[in-house]
């Protein structure tokens, strides 16, 4: 593997830069480096489960999860740990290498926490890596859930500081930032991405992803999602992003975090083959394989399979 410059100094003017270039010249600069770093034809498997669905108390105005929306999302307690732990191991015969366990919460409670304990050292022990996401997490927390052997949190800055009290306003940019630090201090990798498609500027995607790439250390996984509008949420209706726009999104994280995974995440139902690939060739090397996402529908595995088949692209091993 070539070495590469990691670096957490960027400059908002130097990532819109990389925003403005040509598409060719980015996508080749892009492509070179992931080349460096990745077998640019495996492609890493994620599969979620929501374990906790609907009635959150928070109002990010695209989620249809919020209770103060009426999406017809139907709620949903927390789980049984066997019902769980059923569903990785289906998820791990389609070929997911990592189980991700999310929560509609704004942060978890003790009580909780020690159920979703068990469900992680239960996935762990069918040999696959485990992600959470339940909203915020105290430093205590954090460090608990290392000790049960969690491998990755996922917790999405979602998009610039300066966009993000346009789109939610129950919590504040920073308190996204203090739960990473949690997470990165307990020695837990990071999943952070964010979302496009939600009205905001080429600066936004810049901003985000320089908040991202500027953290002490680079997000193990980086997953970047097309807004999947769901109707009753406030950004349901909003002009789509241009598909060359979210790849160029998908070429500058690559190239700002060249040794992240870079997960084409939430959006590919509403994606032709060929934007996907051309994500694929910007440096995305992972996806969410699996009917659903949390509650809305994702590709079909045998049309994801097809794709890859077309694509002359694998499942990453997992590296224990
Ligand atoms: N409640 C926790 C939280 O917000 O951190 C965890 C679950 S929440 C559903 C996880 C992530 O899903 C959000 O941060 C957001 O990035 C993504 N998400 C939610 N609704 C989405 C949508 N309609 N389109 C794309 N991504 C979405
Ligand atoms: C992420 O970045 N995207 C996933 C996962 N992390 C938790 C969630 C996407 C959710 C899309 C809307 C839904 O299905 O409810
Ligand atoms: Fe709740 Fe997470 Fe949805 Fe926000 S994104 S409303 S915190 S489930």
């Amino acid at each position: 593997m070539k070495s590469v410059a990691i670096r957490h100094d960027w400059t908002i003017d130097e990532v819109e830069k990389l925003f403005d270039m040509s598409f060719n010249d980015l996508l080749f600069k892009a492509h070179c480096i992931h080349r460096q770093q990745f077998n640019p034809n495996e492609v890493q498997i994620s599969t979620l489960l929501s374990i906790k669905t609907g009635a959150c108390p928070e109002d990010c105005s695209y989620c249809p999860q919020s209770v103060r929306y009426d999406t017809g999302v139907e709620k949903e307690p927390l789980m049984a740990v066997d019902a769980v732990i059923e569903q990785a191991s289906r998820a791990k015969e389609q070929g997911a290498t990592r189980f991700c366990m999310g929560a509609a919460w704004r942060s978890p409670k003790d009580k909780d926490l020690d159920q979703v304990i068990q469900m992680v050292e239960g996935v762990k022990a069918l040999g696959m890596e485990t992600c959470l996401t339940l909203g915020m997490l105290k430093k205590e927390q954090s460090e608990k859930l290392k000790e049960a052997g969690l491998d990755y949190y996922n917790h999405n800055i979602d998009s610039s500081e300066e966009f993000y009290d346009k789109i939610i306003t129950t919590r504040k940019f920073d308190q996204r930032m203090d739960t990473l630090k949690n997470v990165q201090d307990a020695g837990i990798n990071v999943c952070s991405g964010g979302i496009v498609g939600m009205g905001e500027s080429v600066r936004d995607r810049a901003g985000m992803l320089l908040a991202l790439a500027n953290l002490e250390q680079h997000p193990g996984s980086v997953p970047i999602n097309a807004l999947v509008q769901v109707k009753g949420t406030p950004l349901h209706g909003i002009e789509k992003i241009d598909d060359l726009a979210f790849v160029r999104t998908i070429a500058v994280a690559r190239i700002m975090m060249p040794k992240s995974m870079v997960r084409l995440s939430a959006g590919r139902n509403e994606m032709s083959d060929s934007t996907q690939a051309m994500c694929f060739f910007a440096g995305a090397n992972s996806i969410f394989y699996g009917e659903k996402l949390l509650t809305t529908s994702n590709p079909e595995e045998n049309k994801d399979m097809a794709l890859f088949s077309k694509l002359g692209l694998s499942a990453m091993p997992h590296r224990h």
